[in-house]
């Protein structure tokens, strides 16, 4: 399909095979989008670079980016705009919080640890649309990945979801910034899927099993079924949806 030609989309947080943003970068690929991919740190530029280049993509744009830091943020958006130019869309799949914190009590958070979930889960989004407004000069679409564990108390997630429910406000408040320069922002809020950062939340082959006997579609969902889902929320056939939560979980959160 070519739902994305000639659009320019940065995809924040591949890790590696199975991380969400490399199920939304394939998404996007097919439909024709030109991808940049920011990577954490020269750890992973290689696991990128293998990846990027099994795409259809007339060459493998990637850039560091640690969102810790505003001079890397600044630094990837300024390479960002000497390579293309205009970016017409983003997708933010970052979130980090100590193992230890995702699990017993969420009444045991350290000072520490709530800083740095917060920081890098929500307070990143904040920082990386204020550097990527000056490029959306056409237009845009921001995506990010919040959990239901924002919404509701779910066993483990705790200061995770503590910084999901400030990454859905957040949606809404840079949504009614941005939209006077028709940038809209949303949220998709996935249904869990075996990566590297939900191994670090215990108990989740149980919440797993849970989904597939009482979701109403029986089954959980994979990377594609959110990459799609993005695919839509970049093109013009959401041009009149933004700041918004969007459910791709199987039908989950209306039963569970
Ligand atoms: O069940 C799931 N897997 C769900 C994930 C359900 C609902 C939402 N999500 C969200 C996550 O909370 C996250 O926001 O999806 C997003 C992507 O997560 P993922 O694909 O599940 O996990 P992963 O492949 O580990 O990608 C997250 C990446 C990091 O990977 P590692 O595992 O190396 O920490 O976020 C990136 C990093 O690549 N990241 C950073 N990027 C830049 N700067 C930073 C940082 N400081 N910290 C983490």
């Amino acid at each position: 399909n070519t739902l994305l030609q000639g659009k320019n989309i940065v995809v924040m947080g591949v890790a590696n095979h199975r991380s969400i943003a490399w199920g939304i970068a394939q998404s996007l690929s097919k439909a024709g989008a030109n991808l940049i991919f920011t990577y954490q740190g020269d750890r992973l530029r290689e696991n990128v670079l293998e990846l990027a280049k099994t795409l259809d993509q007339p060459e493998q744009i990637l850039i560091n980016c640690d969102v810790t830091q505003d001079d890397d943020i600044a630094a990837a958006f300024a390479q960002i705009k000497e390579k293309v130019g205009v970016i017409h869309g983003l997708a933010h799949c970052i979130a980090f919080a100590k193992t230890e914190e995702l699990a017993g009590e969420y009444v045991n958070t350290s000072r520490d640890g709530y800083h740095l979930a917060q920081d890098i889960s929500a307070y990143s989004l904040v920082a990386v649309a204020r550097e990527a407004r000056p490029l959306m000069t056409e237009g845009a679409s921001i995506v990010t990945l919040t959990y239901l564990g924002g919404e509701r108390a779910i066993p483990n997630y705790n200061v995770m979801g503590v910084a999901k429910a400030a990454l859905d406000a957040s949606v809404r408040y840079l949504a009614n910034d941005l939209g006077k320069e028709n940038i809209r922002v949303n949220a998709i809020s996935a249904g869990p899927i075996r990566t590297l950062a939900a191994k670090a939340i215990s108990g989740f082959n149980t919440i797993l099993k849970d989904i597939e006997e009482k979701a109403p579609l029986r089954r959980t969902i994979d990377q594609s079924d959110v990459g799609d889902t993005a695919l839509f929320l970049f093109s013009h056939l959401s041009r009149g949806i933004t700041g918004e939560i969007i459910h791709v979980d199987a039908g989950y959160s209306i039963v569970g």
